[in-house]
């Protein structure tokens, strides 16, 4: 048989790939299961593994203070650790590989904690918050240092088990485009999360620290393999090939996206796919407290940091979230007069709502809630119909940390200017916002910890969340 050189090259390449994935066979897959179905011999294997990283020190790759900086760690932290340079701080939020490298991440240490718990079928549990966002009893009881599992910065209602996560949303399931799933994904419940067990987990720079920071992302992690199954495709070339550094048990590894495509690919699954999304909203309930705020459109972008990968269409005045709801209404004619919905004809489908400047108050940085955003014809919200009302994103503390951390940038430069936050539209609200003919609002309703009943257990009502420069419509930048 004759080939020739591009089917050489591309055979060649087919057989590095069988021969850097993990080998599956016929072997069962294992099952990730919700922590609190664990039986105790499994739980006990989780703690055992969480406490043996813990006794390592932090230049030892197995050690859980090595493994958390993979993900992120503050500036001085990577000091006696000579390879920090090439595998730390490494985490991907935003952009397209959010969920592949985070799959990677928990698949390695994964295999670290199945060989230093001693238990040979180990697998990461996951935490269902969607079903049950009351922290489950064995990340919080015993709540001192005998328990591995326990971290004393989290909300401390969550903690003390009197208070649960709220507003959670799992919209993204519904969009079929994997760049708006994946970012809606991003926002609720992925940085929902974060913000709301607050401490460690409020700040890339320290959140893997704790223990529930894998049993998020494992959830997370689900959510991606579900929405494969209801026929979710991931991105085609160059994605696949996006390959990201990892020291592992059997050393260097250059992980390739394209590799962890589906969960069976890797030699896991999950113990529950719940495919459809469960949750709806209660809308009205913060549209009877919603505040209105008419903000000027200004020509001129508050410029972003470099590189910044969207080019801005308008940005508006200043302005201040709080506890209440808040309705920033842009008109129509102002929109027009800015080159809308032109601007948008030409931006090859990437739109996105951000929020510039933006500066975290005192009583933010306590965590325990996050901020949902949303964007509504205003004629109809005033009339009480919130049918149209779409939910473009959601941040928290955790967005405003993403630069903080990273060192192989200017890292002290980074951490002084206030990051950015983008929030990627999805398909239906880049209609939305095309089509509209009247004024729109792009609304901010804060969403935190609830008691048993439902009620907010520190509702912020008047304080200063965030303090923003502007608001950008923008539209993704040709890429340089
Ligand atoms: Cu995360």
């Amino acid at each position: 048989m004759q080939i020739n050189r591009r089917e050489f090259v591309m055979l060649m390449s087919s057989v590095a790939v069988a021969l850097a994935a993990p080998r599956v066979s016929a072997q069962a897959l294992r099952v990730r299961r919700e922590i609190r179905t664990l039986s105790p011999t499994d739980l006990d294997a989780l703690k055992a593994g969480v406490q043996a990283m813990r006794a390592l020190p932090k230049d030892n790759y197995r050690s859980w203070l090595y493994q958390a900086g993979v993900h992120g760690a503050p500036a001085a932290d990577s000091a006696g650790v000579p390879d920090a340079a090439t595998y730390w701080n490494q985490c991907i939020h935003g952009g397209l590989h959010f969920l592949s490298w985070h799959r990677w991440e928990l698949l390695f240490i994964e295999e670290i904690m199945r060989q230093m718990s001693g238990h040979c079928d180990f697998a990461l549990p996951y935490w269902d918050y969607v079903a049950d966002g009351f922290l489950p009893d064995p990340l919080r009881l015993p709540a001192d240092g005998t328990n591995p599992l326990y971290n004393d910065t989290r909300a401390a209602a969550l903690n003390a088990g009197t208070a649960g996560l709220s507003g959670m949303h799992l919209g993204s399931l519904d969009e079929t485009a994997f760049a708006s799933f994946s970012s809606l994904l991003y926002g609720n419940p992925h940085s929902a999360v974060h913000g709301q067990v607050g401490g460690n987990m409020g700040s890339v720079p320290t959140a893997a620290r704790d223990p529930v920071f894998y049993l998020h992302h494992c959830n997370i992690d689900r959510y991606w393999e579900c929405w494969s199954r209801k026929g979710g495709t991931n991105p085609g070339a160059p994605w696949p090939g996006q390959a990201f550094p990892f020291r592992t048990l059997s050393g260097h590894r250059d992980a390739r996206a394209g590799d962890v495509g589906r969960t069976g690919d890797v030699g896991y699954t999950y113990d529950s796919l719940p495919c459809a999304p469960p949750i709806h909203p209660d809308l009205l309930d913060w549209l009877r407290r919603l505040r209105y705020l008419r903000l000027r459109v200004r020509p001129r972008p508050i410029p972003g940091p470099d590189p910044w990968p969207w080019r801005a269409v308008f940005t508006t005045e200043p302005f201040t979230i709080t506890g209440q709801p808040l309705a920033v209404v842009l008109s129509q004619g102002e929109l027009q007069k800015a080159g809308m919905p032109a601007a948008l004809g030409g931006a090859d489908g990437t739109v996105a709502v951000t929020l510039h400047g933006v500066e975290m108050s005192k009583a933010a940085r306590a965590g325990g809630f996050f901020v949902d955003a949303w964007v509504a014809p205003v004629a109809a919200l005033r009339s009480g119909d919130t049918r149209n009302a779409l939910r473009i994103g959601s941040f928290s503390s955790f967005d405003l940390s993403v630069h903080a951390g990273h060192t192989g940038h200017d890292a002290a430069a980074r951490a002084s200017v206030p990051s950015p936050i983008a929030m990627p539209l999805g398909e239906r609200a880049m209609r939305l916002i095309a089509g509209a003919k009247d004024d729109l609002a792009i609304i901010f309703v804060r969403q935190g910890l609830v008691d048993r009943k439902g009620q907010p257990v520190d509702d912020q009502g008047q304080a200063t969340l965030f303090q923003v420069e502007g608001m950008g419509l923008e539209v993704a930048a040709a890429t340089r």
